[in-house]
C-alpha cells in the first residue's frame, strides 16, 4: 500500500518536473529583415511598435540608418514569412528577408 503511493508521488513529480521545463524553455528563433524606405529614427521607431505588438515577437531591434529590423520570435507562434508580411502591411516600408551569409 505504501509502495503504490510511493509510485503515485513519483509519477505525478515526474509530470509537474517535464510540464515545468518545456515551460521554461520557449522557444525563440532570430531573423534579420531589410527595410527598405525609411527616412529617419521616427519610422524606425515606427516599425519597432508594430512588431512589438505582432504576437509571436518576443525582441526586437530596427537599425536606421542600416535598414535592418533584427527580431526575435517564438516559432511556435509565428515564423519569418509572416513578419515581413506584418511589416509590409502595417507600414510604409517595404519588407524583405536578409539572404543568410
Ligand atoms: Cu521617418
Amino acid at each position: 500500500m505504501k509502495l503504490a503511493i510511493l509510485k503515485t508521488f513519483l509519477a505525478t513529480a515526474f509530470v509537474v518536473f517535464c510540464f515545468t521545463d518545456t515551460q521554461a524553455q520557449d522557444k525563440v528563433e532570430t531573423v534579420e529583415v531589410k527595410v527598405t524606405g525609411m527616412m529617419c529614427g521616427g519610422c524606425a521607431s515606427k516599425v519597432h511598435k508594430v512588431l512589438n505588438e505582432t504576437a509571436g515577437v518576443v525582441d526586437n531591434e530596427v537599425k536606421y540608418p542600416g535598414d535592418v529590423a533584427v527580431i526575435k520570435f517564438n516559432p511556435e507562434k509565428t515564423n519569418a514569412e509572416e513578419i515581413v508580411g506584418v511589416i509590409e502591411e502595417k507600414t510604409d516600408f517595404s519588407a524583405e528577408l536578409k539572404e543568410e551569409s
